[in-house]
């Protein structure tokens, strides 16, 4: 395991991840409520407050944009994804090469695996690579540890979710990326099966602020390092508010009434 406290991804220990892979992973329904979030110079201005750890994008936005970032924001390689336009047994394609990446600027990469998916075995040896490749580069590892697929029957199921932070530990990850299970015992679980392995909640589709701070400040109680999030920050009309009250409640450990009171 590689430790991360010492690394970009990391600020004084605890982790936000500003996700923008959404016009790959949904296409461009996701910017329909803020149109300008189709503009990926938008959400890297966003990411430019200083709550933000590190900003994860494929690599054609990352090659795109990134060199006038490159002082500013923290460039997390998302090697793996793919559109939802086909259908099948869940995969993903690895896009770029950890030695791309670099050489593009990231700090750390990012790479999906979908346990109980008929593809998992070809997936875990293409994160191996993925694993092996980050370590020659010093670059920490974040598996979106997402079970899917025919092996899964509920992939919200808080066992089903401690099985993916186990799975990302025994793998190699330094960081699992998880659903929230639910409450802050069964994050408290999913924290033990990781073991050395920070655990991040993903953020999922956009909802209120205090039903969504208040899942981030159970993760923080429960021992998570933290949240890699998409939609709740960038489908909001004023992202720096919800970043402050993030800064609030992930950084400083504050209360959601003192970070929505700030
Ligand atoms: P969100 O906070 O918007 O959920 O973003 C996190 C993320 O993992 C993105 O990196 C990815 O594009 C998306 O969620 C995948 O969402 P889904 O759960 O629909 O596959």
């Amino acid at each position: 395991m590689r430790p991360i406290d010492d690394s970009p991804l990391s600020r004084d220990g605890k982790v936000l991840i500003l996700a923008y892979d959404h016009g790959l992973e949904h296409g461009p329904v996701d910017f329909e409520d803020v149109p300008e979030s189709a503009d990926p110079e938008r959400v890297f201005d966003v990411a430019t407050h200083p709550a933000v750890t590190s900003l994860a994008v494929q690599k054609g936005v990352a090659e795109a944009y990134y060199p006038a970032y490159e002082e500013d924001v923290n460039l997390l390689a998302k090697v793996n994804g793919t559109s939802n336009l086909w259908m099948g047994e869940y995969d993903s394609a690895v896009n770029w090469s950890v030695e791309y990446a670099d050489e593009v600027g990231a700090d750390s990469v990012g790479f999906t695996l979908y346990g109980g998916s008929n593809h998992e075995v070809e997936m875990a040896e293409e994160f191996r690579d993925v694993q092996e490749a980050a370590r020659d580069h010093d670059m920490p590892v974040v598996m979106w540890a997402y079970p899917r697929g025919q092996g899964v029957k509920n992939d919200t199921k808080s066992d089903v979710i401690a099985y993916a932070a186990r799975q990302a530990m025994e793998l190699g990850a330094d960081i699992a990326k998880v659903k929230y299970p639910g409450s802050k015992a069964a994050m408290e679980h999913v924290v033990e099966m990781a073991g050395p392995t920070k655990v991040i909640m993903s953020g999922g589709s956009k909802r209120s602020d205090r039903e969504f701070l208040e899942s981030v400040e159970a993760v923080i109680d429960a021992g998570g390092a933290g949240l890699a999030v998409g939609r709740n920050i960038f489908q909001r009309e004023n992202p720096e508010y919800i970043l402050d009250a993030l800064e609030e409640v992930i950084f400083e450990e504050s209360s959601v009434d003192t970070a929505l009171a700030a």
